[in-house]
């Protein structure tokens, strides 16, 4: 029988990044790969056949599979220089529940699976949530085995690659028949939990959010010899860009605007730009209120790319509407717990994409100072295991 702070110490070399710091766990890249073999093998330890789907997605079986599974999980990969509990504690949190259950004899009166969702962060490919998407039909094969990472592999080579059939990636009705409800333990991202003073919490919502790649192009040149006024530098719409985030999101209630990765071509110090890749990711209470922080970013990096001769485009590379989880479902978790909070959540996930096609509930653990995606993430221990006493008393409840 493990804890869940005893499995993620067991995990806690594996991906970390010296330069950024944290964690760079991206998708099928070799971090991952080795976590997904270690949950496998933890899986097989409890005796859970485990199986990988057409997508990438693990499934690990508690008994038979069947129709009407309830199934819980999150995702092994991370952000660069992520945290060690997004998406890993949800794992492991199932792991340490089902070992809760079993030492007490339990006998789910159901199917029950633990899932591991590929590309969760869209790290490397740059869709949140590919395997989920691909499962759901959200996202269509051909678009997703067409995704491209930093270095021009494909999301076709990275399957292929791992082992599993490009052709055969796309959406998989009869795996996602098989599950009836979905609960998925995650650590807070945010400190709502810290406020309410409680280690766990129920989920209520899910921010919209959406990706879009801006592209500026201009006039790439020697940074010495060119004099300024006859510039076209792509770096100057993109820095309006940047600066429109802020005060886009800040002027539209609940929304919130980033830019975290600019890519300027080709990248020298002394060489004006010719192009300049900006990504930006914004995310607001409903779908109105996303469109209109994002039109009023686009209107002023289109503004400056004319003020300065250059051209743009906008690319949407992902969408996700609003998430309200099912409140039969959200009720009766909060039953099993006895009682607990419910509170919404900024961060997109796996149980957001699933929510459109069957009941879905998260669970949240409290997060001492909010910050995610970033090294400095954290789950107390005690809240760590507050969160799988949570989880396994949901998974009795409902299988049993
Ligand atoms: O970006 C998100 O909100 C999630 O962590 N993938
Ligand atoms: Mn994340
Ligand atoms: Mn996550």
């Amino acid at each position: 029988m493990s804890t869940a702070t005893e499995l993620l110490t067991a995990i806690k070399d594996v991906g970390t990044d010296s330069a950024r710091g944290g964690y760079s766990r991206h998708g099928f890249e070799a971090p991952e790969l080795e976590l997904r073999e270690w949950f496998t093998a933890e899986a097989g330890k409890r005796g859970l056949d485990v199986e990988v789907d057409r997508n990438g997605n693990i499934w690990a079986w508690w008994g038979a599979p069947g129709p009407d599974a309830l199934v819980t999980g999150s995702h092994l990969d991370s952000v660069p220089g992520g945290g060690a509990f997004d998406g890993p504690l949800g794992v492991v949190s199932s792991l340490a529940a089902v070992d809760a259950l079993q030492a007490k004899g339990f006998k789910p009166g159901r199917p029950l699976a633990l899932m591991v969702f590929a590309e969760e962060e869209g790290g490397r490919f740059g869709v949140p949530c590919l395997g989920s998407r691909l499962l759901t039909g959200a996202t269509p094969a051909e678009a997703a085995l067409a995704l491209k990472d930093r270095s021009g592999d494909t999301f076709a080579d990275a399957v292929k690659a791992a082992g599993l059939d490009p052709s055969r990636v796309g959406k998989d009705e009869e795996a996602l028949s098989r599950i009836g409800r979905f609960v998925e333990l995650h650590v807070e991202q945010g400190r709502g939990l810290v406020d309410l003073d409680a280690p766990v919490g129920v989920a209520t919502s899910i921010l919209a959010h959406g990706r879009w790649r801006f592209r500026f192009t201009g006039e790439g040149n020697h940074a010495g010899a060119t004099p300024m006024t006859s510039r076209h530098d792509p770096m100057l719409p993109a820095s309006q860009l940047v600066l429109s985030a802020r005060w886009a999101a800040s002027s539209v209630d609940g929304s919130r605007a980033t830019v975290g990765r600019i890519e300027p071509t080709p990248g020298g110090t002394n060489v004006i730009a010719s192009t300049v890749d900006v990504w930006l990711d914004a995310r607001a209470p409903n779908d109105g209120r996303t469109r209109s922080v994002v039109e009023r970013i686009t209107a002023a990096a289109k503004q400056a790319a004319r003020d300065e001769g250059c051209e743009v485009t906008v690319t949407e590379e992902s969408y996700g509407d609003a998430v309200h989880f099912d409140s039969e479902l959200r009720d009766e978790v909060v039953s099993a717990l006895g009682k607990a909070p419910a509170l919404p959540t900024g961060a997109g996930h796996d149980a957001g994409i699933l929510a459109g096609h069957v009941p879905t509930a998260m669970l949240f653990v409290r997060n001492p100072t909010g910050v995610s995606h970033a090294p400095a993430e954290h789950a107390e221990p005690a809240d760590c295991e507050a969160g799988v006493e949570a989880l396994a008393k949901v998974l009795e409840k409902l299988v049993g």
